[in-house]
């Protein structure tokens, strides 16, 4: 059997249009993906939007159209951007889908019936912004906004019972929270006693959420609704063998959501008596200009502002930058002129020049045949082999989500394209020695095809140029190996793939 690789991204608050941070967590989850496909596993990549909640029923109300209208055009947004970018997700789940609702209501059924969920008085601190009840430590932080004190009658979910369960879960499994910070930042949360968790609103204060299944007047909170999402949408309790085939998920989250992801959903995934995600993976965050990225700073990096980086320079190579300098592990500051920097000097001088330089050389010599290769000399070897060295290496950084460090070999060994044909000179050598010009220039295109092969998965349609007027009939999505390059077949023109930007139009 095929292994499997099931990767979703969070569900996106249709309060608010995508921006570089959910665009970042989208990208990375489709280049992931992207991979584990290139690697032959059988894949699945869920994204979608979280539609429930009070921020929404604001929002529509202001505008004066219904909630449901107000979410159908945000989440078309979300749609729409993935698309135009090529990003390549199997699903694309909406929270007020009736898919979804019914299985939200199944597990909060099944929980009730179990015992897992009773009804209770709270009176207390809650948050209307964050939608979320607070502790007194809390409220004395002064963390979160638009903090009143209500008294009400709700349903709670005995979160509390799962906590020692929890907790050696993580211990046992070093994998199941990534990375390690964040993982000892969950274990540090658990130190404390964990509580039980609100599940419901009463239809009083909300009515825009899925109705309880054992009572009326209340809907469920959004986050123990929006959570679901990752089984309903593979059909959970619909269809066992497609839930099987996909489960257990790797979440994809950013280090603002850790707590829900992982404390909330696990331990309501243990109370269900459902497996539990495969991993955990929260990134951190983007900055921009060196600060906290803000609509009133001006340095929100927005849906238009990322469309004019598309204008200039191709939203490839916006994707590139975003996987290679991320915010993985830590934070990342994102700044105009780093971006348009490291555009110029791997994608525009390393790959682009090096493309135009071949294909000249082999127009002019070899009626753009690509040439045979005759006798592979000791250079040539070393760059064969260390093109199944780099495969190796990629495969195993993707394992441990080193996207970054994967992007770096790859542009190191284009590099290393790029020493070869300067020690080599063709150019020279070709006024003497053609058989040997042509074994130059067939092991450098050999070279640069399987960068082009592995750059695939984050530049899908400029490599996938690339690789068209190569003529070798490659699928892009496959695997790419050194000695497939075909001699004798006539590449195509190629419009400059990445040509240089000038830095003096940075304002
Ligand atoms: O939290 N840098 O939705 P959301 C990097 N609906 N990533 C960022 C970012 C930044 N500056 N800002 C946002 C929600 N993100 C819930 C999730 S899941 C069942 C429900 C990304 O629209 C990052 O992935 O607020 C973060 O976790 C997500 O957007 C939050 O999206």
């Amino acid at each position: 059997m095929k292994n499997k690789f099931y990767v979703t991204t969070p569900l996106y608050y249709v309060n608010a249009e995508p921006h570089i941070g959910s665009i970042y967590t989208t990208v990375l989850a489709d280049v992931l993906a992207s991979y584990h496909r290139m690697k032959g596993e059988d894949v699945f990549f869920l994204t979608g939007t979280d539609e429930h909640g009070q921020k929404v029923q604001q929002a529509a109300e202001k505008n004066n159209i219904s909630p449901q209208e107000h979410c159908d055009k945000y989440s078309k947004q979300f749609r729409e951007i993935w698309k135009e970018i090529d990003l390549r997700n199997d699903d694309f789940i909406c929270t007020t889908e009736k898919r979804h609702e019914r299985i939200v209501k199944k597990i909060l059924m099944d929980l009730y019936e179990k015992g897992e969920i009773y009804k209770g008085k709270y009176e207390g601190w809650y948050s209307i912004a964050e939608e979320l009840f607070i502790t007194q430590k809390e409220y004395e932080e002064g963390k979160y906004r638009e903090v009143k004190k209500i008294s009400e009658v709700n349903y709670y979910f005995k979160m509390s019972k799962y906590q020692e369960k929890l907790i050696k879960h993580i211990e046992e499994n070093p994998d199941f929270i990534q990375p390690e910070n964040r993982r000892n930042e969950v274990l540090g949360f658990l130190k404390q006693p964990l509580r039980d968790l609100c599940i419901s609103r009463p239809k009083t204060r909300l009515s825009w959420g899925i109705e309880l299944p054992f009572d009326k007047d209340y809907v469920t909170y959004v986050w123990f609704d929006a959570l679901i999402n990752y089984i309903s949408a593979i059909k959970y309790s619909i269809d066992d063998e497609n839930f099987q085939r996909y489960w257990p998920a790797v979440h994809l989250i950013g280090k603002d959501i850790l707590t829900t992801h992982c404390v909330y959903w696990p331990t309501m995934l243990m109370a269900a008596g459902i497996e539990l995600p495969k991993t955990i993976f929260a990134h951190g965050w983007w900055m921009s200009e060196g600060k906290k990225m803000s609509k009133s700073l001006g340095n929100f990096i927005d849906l238009d502002t990322v469309r004019e980086y598309f204008e200039n320079v191709g939203d490839n190579a916006f994707k590139y930058f975003l996987m290679k300098n991320g915010p993985l592990f830590g934070d990342s500051d994102f700044s105009k002129e780093r971006f348009y920097r490291v555009y110029n000097s791997d994608l525009a001088n390393d790959f682009g020049n090096m493309i135009n330089r071949i294909f000249k050389l082999i127009d002019k010599y070899f009626d753009s045949k690509i040439p045979e290769k005759m006798n592979l000399g000791k250079n040539e070897k070393t760059l064969q082999n260390n093109s199944d060295i780099l495969i190796e290496d990629i495969f195993s950084l993707l394992e441990n989500f080193r996207i970054d460090e994967m992007l770096n070999k790859i542009i190191s060994y284009l590099g290393s394209i790029n020493k070869y044909l300067e020690d080599e000179e063709p150019w020279k050598i070709a006024k003497s020695d053609l058989d040997k010009t042509g074994t130059i220039l067939y092991s450098a295109l050999a070279s640069l095809r399987v960068a082009a092969g592995l750059l695939y998965p984050v530049m899908s349609s400029k490599m996938n140029d690339f690789l068209t007027v190569l003529n070798n009939g490659d699928k892009a999505e496959t695997l790419l190996k050194w000695s497939e390059l075909k001699s004798g077949t006539k590449i195509g023109k190629i419009k400059a793939l990445f040509p240089r930007f000038d830095m003096k139009k940075i304002s």
